[in-house]
């Protein structure tokens, strides 16, 4: 029996919103168990990280990319292929360092944060998404790359833009013939 067209992407859109809204759900439990912001911040980081340095393989496999010859290039694929592929959304890259090691991530939409107006007056340092910081950090570190990963801007927060900073710590050569694909 065949499927009525559009079946598929509307099931996706349902699996998203169910991310989406589950994802809420774990930021307030979490907001429950820990008073400090900080506290939460550091948790959704560290479940993040758990969550990058498996989704690594998966990501690798599906999108057969190539390794990346440069922070750039490593930059650019993170914004094109892996959010395209598991956020739906492209975010622009900038280079923000002269060294060529720091970079931004600016989010025009957010789909995690689909569902939310804005932060309680209360929860002013919280990073409601601090979870994608500690995915990014965990899925670089699995290709040898060392990096921090923050928000420094939110639109949760007020900020006109939504923009995550990717800092590589090492020296781009120090990885080479690490990983040959
Ligand atoms: C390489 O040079 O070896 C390839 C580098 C690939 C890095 C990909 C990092 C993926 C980060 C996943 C973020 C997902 C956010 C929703």
């Amino acid at each position: 029996m065949s499927r009525p067209p559009g079946r598929k992407q509307e099931n996706h859109k349902i699996s998203r919103e169910l991310f989406v809204l589950t994802y809420g759900a774990l930021v307030a439990q979490l907001c429950k168990d820990y008073e400090k912001d900080e506290d939460v911040n550091t948790c959704l980081d560290r479940m993040g990280y758990g969550i990058g340095i498996r989704l690594i393989d998966d990501f690798l496999a599906r999108s057969a990319v190539k390794k990346c010859r440069s922070y750039s290039e490593t930059a650019d694929m993170i914004a094109q292929v892996a959010f395209k592929m598991y956020l739906g959304v492209t975010p622009s890259v900038s280079c923000s360092s002269a060294a060529g090691n720091e970079f931004s991530l600016i989010l025009d939409k957010n789909p995690l944060v689909d569902f939310v107006e804005e932060l309680p007056a209360e929860r002013a340092s919280l990073c409601y998404c601090n979870l994608l910081c500690g995915v990014i950090r965990g899925a670089l570190e699995m290709v040898h790359l060392a990096a921090e990963v923050t928000f420094l801007q939110d639109r949760l927060k007020g900020d006109a833009v939504t923009e995550i900073g990717i800092t590589f710590l090492r020296k781009a050569e120090d990885r080479k013939h690490k990983r040959n694909k």
